[in-house]
């Protein structure tokens, strides 16, 4: 069952505007603020806030550092040099909760590219998640009994970037992103929005972005409860909905 029962989330960067990015649209920061305090009050469970990180544009990403097994966590070597050093604050936040492994070189493994359906990980192979990074993350995930399926990014930044759940049936994927035939046994709802592929699961409710109104359109007609959130300025530093939080799942549950 779906079932996160705090969030850990960082407030944004002053120097967010620097973040890491293909775009070239400028960020406007106070939107960029308003537009992340909305997220977090939209996501209605309590909230664990860790320190701001001035000196890492992109540290409000905070799911590229840590994935979250259950009993224990691997904190992660993001795969951009940059990024390396916003993993200490989440280990020690995290270590309140749960047992804490650290990632070591040569391995590099963003949280974007992991995605937890029930007991299996999927995870994308991309440029920011090497074989080394999936092999350690796979070993301490056996421990756990999750089993790890590696999913080829050929295209995208992350593995989430393409494809995310809206519950543990279901799969959105933008095909052109992400080829979703390793996710046996899965619904797959196809959106043709890139944005719309990032939504983000909450258990009865789904997180999903202003910028993809017939993703959003269509998950309602499926049935589901979705808030939509505004997150342009969010887009613009290449995220989403799932990348600026991390989900600590309820004792008996998991956290997507
Ligand atoms: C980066 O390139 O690392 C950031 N600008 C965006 C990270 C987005 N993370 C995510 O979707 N999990």
């Amino acid at each position: 069952m779906i079932g996160p029962r705090v969030v850990l989330v960082r407030e944004l960067s002053s120097s967010y505007r620097s973040c890491i990015r293909t775009g070239s649209e400028a960020i406007d920061l106070e939107r960029a603020r308003e537009q992340h305090a909305q997220y977090v009050a939209s996501l209605g469970l309590p909230v664990e806030w860790l320190p701001p990180l001035d000196g890492h544009p992109d540290a409000v990403f905070v799911e590229d550092t840590a994935v979250i097994l259950g009993r224990s966590a691997v904190i992660t070597r993001p795969g951009a040099e940059s990024r390396r050093g916003e993993t200490h604050s989440v280990a020690r936040a995290l270590a309140a909760h749960m047992t804490i492994h650290t990632m070591e070189a040569p391995a590099t493994l963003d949280g974007g590219d992991v995605l937890r359906v029930g007991k299996r990980l999927f995870v994308g192979l991309s440029g920011r998640t090497n074989r080394a990074g999936f092999d350690f993350l796979a070993a301490r995930a056996r421990e756990e009994g999750i089993e790890t399926i590696a999913v080829d990014v050929a295209r995208g930044l992350h593995l989430k970037s393409g494809c995310t759940i809206a519950d543990e049936e279901t799969l959105l994927c933008h095909r052109p992103s992400i080829d979703p035939a390793s996710f046996t046994g899965m619904r797959i709802v196809e959106v043709d929005e890139p944005a719309g592929a990032n939504v983000l699961a909450l258990g009865k409710t789904i997180l999903g972005s202003n910028a993809a109104p017939r993703t959003l359109e269509l998950l309602a007609k499926l049935g589901f409860a979705v808030r939509a959130v505004e997150v342009s300025e969010i887009h613009k530093g290449d995220g989403a909905l799932t990348c600026l939080s991390l989900r600590v799942p309820a004792a008996g549950s998991w956290a997507t």
